[in-house]
């Protein structure tokens, strides 16, 4: 009876579908335990947790108030677009809402009459949390679908973007890309960023209103058309490097940089019916999560995975405090079905007791010493639990002991330090002269130049004699006449042939000129 408990909910988690489980309460020849899964959120609208913004201020339309036609009718340019008036107004927010029976209601921009500059606008959705995308991003426009737009994703909350997907009626013209099909792409190139025609050109602005970013086309390359080889997709994502990423955003951003034209060229006496209008914008994905938990809530404004396996963080991309024996790892989805939780263990559960900080995630035991100890101990640390910083780190007094950035590189000047080793506050140890945390600097009374020295001369106590001038603490410039380490030293005095032919040499020249004077005239007289 208990073999047979056992085998019911070990089958739970195939049952529910696949990863949906974390852990189950499983009875077993040794007792009642948990077993552990890797796991992931269930897919969600996410549209409805995103933040918007459109670019550039003053891009939405109806302020002021304007009218604007369409491609159907264009010499009725009877509609209008007025921001202060609810019925009239086509906010942002408009692209989010659920639409009601055939009514469409539409984030709307301004129309195109700055032509011929372009008319650019910028719709950014961000959801300040990592999300793996799972089935198409679909955009719809009303009044025609732009003739070129590019959808570009950021991994890193908006630091850095990367083009996801090119969209033009003439891919060559438009981005000098050849236009291609999802549906063409290979098992080895199905995370290609490609320009496609499919969704740009005119076919009625009833007809063709969506525009596309196929993720199940690139999914059914492994896991065929109806995406019912799974297992053959899930092994790719583990193993193809790159490809999980390429579905992981945290914002989107479509550049929409020409609109609808009708036609092959724009009409300059009718501006009005150029514009861009998106009803609807459907993206649908899951937290990403790391295989650690399979809820994903909505608080304080932003998605959070409620983490399971003693993880922590919005993704689940740390080991809780405590359980940081090992190194953290996401999940696994294999081996198939159940996948492996690589859950994080608790400090002194694994190895004996040998507890590792998290730095590294092999124990040795060392016979004649009878110890374990950590091996290859990473983020800079050393020692047999890695408890110690490497030689030239020192211990960042902000972090815990399993903090990757727990070890600081000590960054003593080279030249102005004894060794490349600091004390416990980062200090330097440093040669004479030199000063400051990494002794980098001089001490007063000495300057740098490969090292610190002692003054030669400044503007104080050793000062230059006799209008010398102090050339950077190094040297005096002496002038004419004197020498010496401080221009204290007249070269007459040192060297009598300096007091000739030495013209301009103030005072002693003067007295030279006079004695031979006062000879010559002795001359004279005893002429
Ligand atoms: C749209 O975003 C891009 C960066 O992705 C930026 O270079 C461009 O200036 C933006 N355009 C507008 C109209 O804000
Ligand atoms: C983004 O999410 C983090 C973690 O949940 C939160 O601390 C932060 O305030 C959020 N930022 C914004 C702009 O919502
Ligand atoms: C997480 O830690 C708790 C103790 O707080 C333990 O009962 C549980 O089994 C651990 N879970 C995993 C997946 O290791
Ligand atoms: C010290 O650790 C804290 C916490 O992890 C980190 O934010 C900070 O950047 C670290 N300081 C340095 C200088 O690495
Ligand atoms: C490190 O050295 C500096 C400068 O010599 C000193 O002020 C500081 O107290 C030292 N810190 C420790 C922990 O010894
Ligand atoms: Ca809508």
């Amino acid at each position: 009876m208990l073999h047979l408990v056992a085998l019911l909910l070990h089958c739970v988690p195939l049952a529910m579908g696949q990863y949906d489980i974390c852990k189950s309460w499983v009875t077993t020849d040794d007792g009642p335990s948990w077993e552990f899964y890797a796991c992931q959120p269930k897919a969600m609208r996410m549209k409805d947790y995103v933040t918007v913004r459109v670019d550039p201020a003053g891009i939405t339309c109806g302020d002021p108030p304007e009218r604007f036609c369409t491609h159907e009718n264009p010499y009725l340019c009877s509609d209008e677009c007025d921001a202060s008036n609810p019925d009239l107004a086509h906010p942002p927010k408009l692209m989010f809402d659920s639409e009601d029976e055939g009514l469409a209601t539409y984030w709307q921009s301004v129309t195109w009459r700055r032509y011929p500059e372009p008319l650019l606008a910028n719709i950014t959705l961000s959801w300040n949390k990592s999300i793996e995308l799972t089935d198409d991003i679909v955009i719809t426009f009303e009044y025609g679908r732009p003739t070129i737009m590019m959808l570009e994703k950021s991994l890193d909350n908006g630091r850095t973007w990367h083009p996801y997907q090119y969209y033009a009626d003439d891919c060559m013209e438009a981005f000098s890309m050849p236009a291609r099909r999802v549906r063409d792409l290979s098992t080895t190139s199905a995370n290609r960023v490609l320009c496609t025609e499919e969704y740009s050109r005119w076919a009625g602005s009833k007809k063709e209103k969506t525009v596309r970013f196929e993720v199940r086309d690139r999914f059914a390359i492994f896991a065929g058309p109806d995406l019912k080889n799974m297992d053959n997709l899930y092994t790719r994502l583990e193993s193809a490097k790159g490809l999980k990423d390429f579905f992981t955003v945290t914002d989107l951003r479509m550049r929409l940089l020409r609109p609808a034209l009708g036609g092959t060229y724009v009409q300059r006496e009718n501006l009005y019916k150029y514009f861009y209008a998106v009803s609807n914008i459907e993206v649908t994905g899951r937290c990403k999560c790391n295989l650690h938990a399979n809820l994903c809530t909505f608080k304080e404004g932003s998605l959070q995975c409620e983490c399971e396996h003693n993880t922590t963080g919005q993704d689940c991309g740390k080991c809780k405090k405590n359980f940081r024996s090992r190194s953290w790892r996401a999940g696994s989805y294999l081996p198939l079905p159940n996948g492996s939780p690589n859950a994080c263990a608790a400090a002194g559960s694994a190895f004996g007791n040998c507890e590792c900080y998290g730095h590294s995630n092999r124990c040795s035991y060392i016979d004649f010493l009878n110890v374990v100890t950590c091996v290859s101990c990473k983020h800079n640390t050393r020692g047999q639990h890695c408890q110690h910083c490497r030689l030239g780190f020192y211990r960042n007094s902000s972090a815990e002991l399993d903090d990757e950035n727990v070890c600081i590189e000590c960054n003593c000047n080279q030249i102005g330090s004894m060794h490349d080793r600091c004390n416990e506050t980062g200090y330097c140890e440093c040669r004479e002269g030199a000063t400051g945390p990494k002794c980098d600097d001089c001490l007063p009374n000495y300057y740098w130049r490969q090292g610190c020295f002692p003054n030669v001369c400044d503007d104080e106590l050793l000062l230059c004699q006799n209008g010398g001038t102090c050339y950077q603490n190094q040297r005096c410039i002496c002038p004419v006449g004197f020498k010496g380490v401080l221009c204290q030293q007249s070269r007459c005095e040192v060297d009598k042939k300096d007091c000739d032919g030495a013209p301009g040499v103030g005072g002693s020249l003067g007295t030279v000129a006079l004695g031979v004077l006062a000879l010559q005239l002795r001359a004279w007289g005893d002429l």
